[in-house]
């Protein structure tokens, strides 16, 4: 027989493998957010059980003005709706909402070592860039995040490239606490697509694009204005061969193929083909109209959305209460598991 599952598994009730992932609300998003990892939670969403959060406990790790941190927390979460999250098919709302994500972390941070948190290189890169904060939790980031995600007991966690490092730190606390108190969490595994996993900046092609740059010409901002995104794909940093094709030490040109890659669905061979004879000034005009095409939809969407801040409220109150629903269970269960008085 070619089907060889067991009568049992076959009536078991199959549960869809489950999603989580979440991103700080510490300024606007880029095309880098979007490509690299907003844009697959959308396409996840049909298939799976996915949960989506924005991570504005994490924001704080950072010094934040906490009108502005409220108001980037809901633009965000209008922003990811007008992306396609769909509250109706994902449970959305934000971290600070479902307190089970603090209470996690705390008792995951003394199942971290000391070692390991010192090594990520988030903590480096961002402790060099705030030399003047930098706090406790700007270290123990990693167990708030590995929280966030073993709370859902989430099968795969769709992330950029960057983030890769803190999910490998999570799947050995899960693995870790999993060995001292028998089964207790999911190990999770990143998601991570091959097209735009890692957007570069377009004035240095060998650093990541990133919204704390402060060359604003260094990135594509999701509500940037179309002749404004036009205009900076022109005067993306390219090389002197002029010939469009993906080769090693052309890292501007291979950044804009990725990114005209995924937002055409075309392959490098057929972009080559595509502008073979033609100057670079064609093809980062058409990579700018494809970018265009591409967020234009979303923009319209979200100014409209975000005329109702209530109605964007009322939708994180709903997403929360069934977020924390599912969190109780995790939570109770460590909580017991490690002899702690409930
Ligand atoms: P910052 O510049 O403040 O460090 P960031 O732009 O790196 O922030 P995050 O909020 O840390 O953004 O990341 C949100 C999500 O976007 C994460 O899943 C991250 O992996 C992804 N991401 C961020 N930058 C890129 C990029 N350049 N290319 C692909 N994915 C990215
Ligand atoms: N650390 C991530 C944001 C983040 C996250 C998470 C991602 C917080 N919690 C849980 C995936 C799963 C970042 O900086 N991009």
């Amino acid at each position: 027989m070619e089907n060889n599952t067991t009568v049992a598994e076959k009536t078991a009730p199959e549960r869809k493998k489950r999603i989580f992932s979440a991103i700080q609300p510490s300024g606007q998003m880029t095309l880098g957010n979007y490509l690299g990892a907003i844009r697959n939670w959308v396409t996840l969403q049909d298939e799976f059980d996915c949960i989506y959060a924005t991570a504005n406990l994490h924001a704080i790790t950072v010094r934040q003005d906490p009108k502005k941190l409220k108001e980037n927390t809901t633009n965000l979460f209008a922003l990811l709706i007008a992306a396609g999250v769909d509250p109706e098919k994902c449970i959305f709302f934000h971290q600070s909402q479902v307190s089970a994500h603090a209470e996690l972390s705390w008792v995951l941070s003394t199942y971290t070592q000391f070692g390991e948190l010192s090594r990520m290189t988030q903590f480096k890169d961002k402790s060099a860039k705030h030399a003047d904060n930098i706090n406790a939790g700007l270290f123990t980031y990693p167990a708030l995040m590995a929280a966030d995600i073993l709370l859902y007991q989430a099968d795969m966690v769709p992330v950029g490239a960057d983030q890769k490092q803190h999910l490998e730190l999570t799947r050995n606390v899960a693995e870790r606490f999993n060995g001292i108190y028998g089964n207790t969490f999911v190990v999770p595994e990143p998601y991570i697509t091959k097209t735009a996993a890692r957007v570069m900046s377009l004035l240095d092609p060998s650093k990541k694009m990133s919204k704390s740059d402060p060359n604003t010409k260094s990135f594509i901002l999701m509500v940037d204005e179309p002749a404004t995104i036009m205009k900076k794909f022109r005067s993306a940093v390219t090389d002197s061969e002029a010939s469009v094709r993906y080769a090693e030490g052309k890292d501007g040109i291979n950044n804009l193929m990725e990114i005209y890659a995924a937002c055409t669905g075309k392959t490098f061979e057929q972009i080559e083909d595509e502008f073979r004879g033609k100057g670079y000034g064609d093809f980062k005009t058409a990579v700018g109209e494809a970018v265009v095409a591409q967020l234009e939809p979303i923009q319209i969407r979200y100014k409209e959305l975000i005329k109702d801040r209530k109605y964007l409220d009322e939708l994180s109150r709903k997403g929360a209460e069934n977020a924390a629903r599912i969190a109780k269970r995790t939570i109770d269960k460590v909580y017991k598991k490690v002899g702690l008085v409930r």
